[in-house]
């Protein structure tokens, strides 16, 4: 398992490179848009969340139906019970820049397996550093 440090103003960064963020996004989409009708439904949009919840034991099935369902809600903000590419892209961007409150500014270690945007993001805040010599 790769592991990177990064902190919270480098995620934020990130999200807010526009080409750079819009690029994982899609791709991200694609992946998770399993039929390719270009929109996820609940299902699809669970294999996001289930890499989150991986390692966390706590929690009932009950309880992750629950949460799945709270999920889809918040990223389904048109209600129409499918979620189209703009709205997933507005929700991700909303839980990136939580994430990066919540790491704030002193770097931690993010195993990087269990969350491909965060290893974009550490790839991007790389790829600058490298720019700048
Ligand atoms: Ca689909
Ligand atoms: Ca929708």
């Amino acid at each position: 398992m790769s592991v990177a440090i990064l902190d919270g103003p480098a995620v934020t960064k990130f999200v807010e490179d526009g080409d750079a963020f819009n690029k994982c996004v899609e791709e991200h989409f694609m992946v998770l848009d399993v039929d390719g009708d270009g929109v996820l439904s609940r299902s699809e949009l669970q294999k996001e969340f289930d890499s989150m919840l991986l390692g966390s034991e706590n929690g009932t099935q009950e309880e992750i139906a629950n949460f799945y369902e709270i999920m889809f809600d918040k990223f389904d903000s048109d209600k129409n019970g499918s979620i189209d590419i703009e709205e997933y892209r507005s929700e991700m961007k909303e839980i990136m820049l939580a994430m990066a409150q919540g790491i704030g500014d002193s770097p931690i270690q993010v195993a990087l397996e269990y969350n491909s945007f965060l290893m974009r993001a550490f790839e991007h805040d790389m790829g600058e550093k490298v720019e700048k010599g």
